[in-house]
């Protein structure tokens, strides 16, 4: 998908959402009307509303207050203005993937029952086989038959080798296979999927630190990459599963899911605020193509509307 059809995607997901954000002081930032302290109200509460949090919208509008004092920024339009404060919060999550030299390099996808995981799996190795990577899939997700066909189903789309065992062979078990394999076949990349969670079954996290222990006793020294993958829609409710998450296993980076739609994308701040995590990728559908890097000034611009 090219960067502008990606980016019509997005701002049409984020519509909602940016229709709310500007509810109140659109005229304002616009220039139409003067940005006055009841317009600013207005702004900041919508920021809440939007699931920004209320840490990052508090740096958003200090931010924003400082720059509509400054001369400079006078000049120019309150949203271009706005943008960039809200850039320079997301911009601390815009750190891409890399890829070590170490081989294999074991991304570990986890997540929420219905996040998006593995549709995320097919197209995060979609994208690093356009890179050139060697990949191979681990089918970690035991817990139900179709979970192992679906990912299945992705390994002969993007034609990548899938390990995979009976429904409920042990996850732990099924990573291992797989990293002996990519080892074997000098595979660049292996991602292994995991079942749907629930943060609040501690047994489940137990499976999970578990996949993580193998994968180190196989080999300490090999590059993981814990990747969460949050359905954007989950709100705030997101940043406590993903406290969670990091408790368990040490989360190093998120994908953001279904940012097409009727999308909320304000969690995204709280993200790259509250946790602190890089945000690898962001999706804006279940096609193979619809994965992108994250990018904070596109997003942003997204979210405004604002054309790159
Ligand atoms: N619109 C949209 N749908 C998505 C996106 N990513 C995933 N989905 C859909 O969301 C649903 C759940 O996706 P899965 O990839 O199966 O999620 P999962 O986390 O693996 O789910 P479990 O294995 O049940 O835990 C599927 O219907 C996907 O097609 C996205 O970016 N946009
Ligand atoms: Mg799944």
């Amino acid at each position: 998908m090219s960067k502008e059809t990606f980016f019509r995607r997005l701002a049409d997901g984020l519509e909602k959402t940016r229709k709310g954000l500007l509810r109140g002081s659109a005229a304002a930032l616009k220039g139409k009307i003067a940005l006055d302290r009841s317009a600013l109200e207005e702004l900041e509460m919508q920021l809440i509303t939007a699931d920004i949090g209320v840490e990052a919208t508090a740096t958003i509008m200090t931010g924003l207050d400082k720059s509509l004092r400054n001369s400079d920024s006078r000049q120019l339009e309150p949203l271009s203005v706005l943008r960039r404060n809200m850039v320079s919060v997301l911009i601390r999550a815009e750190q891409p993937l890399t890829v070590p030299e170490k081989k294999p390099f074991v991304i570990l996808v986890v997540g929420v029952n219905g996040a998006g995981k593995t549709t995320t799996i097919g197209k995060i190795a979609h994208f690093l086989q356009q890179d050139g990577y060697s990949l191979l899939l681990a089918a970690g997700d035991t817990f139900r038959a179709a979970a192992v066909e679906q990912i299945q189903r992705w390994g002969e789309k993007i034609k990548a080798p899938v390990i995979a065992q009976n429904p409920g062979a042990d996850p732990a078990a099924v990573i291992y296979d797989a990293l002996q394999s990519a080892v074997a076949r000098g595979t660049d990349i292996v991602i292994a999927d995991t079942a749907g969670r629930l943060h609040n079954k501690d047994n489940l996290m137990e499976e999970l630190k578990k996949a993580t222990r193998t994968i180190r006793k196989f080999d300490p020294t090999l590059e993981v990459e814990v990747l969460l993958v949050i359905d954007a829609g989950t709100g705030q409710n997101a940043i406590v599963q993903a406290q969670r998450f990091q408790q368990a296993v040490g989360v190093t980076g998120v994908a953001l899911t279904k940012l097409d739609g009727t999308a909320k994308g304000g969690v995204a701040f709280s993200i790259a605020h509250n946790l602190l995590l890089p945000i690898r990728f962001i999706g804006v559908g279940e096609g193979i193509g619809d994965l992108q890097p994250f990018d904070a000034d596109h997003f942003v611009r997204a979210l405004l509307e604002l054309r790159p």
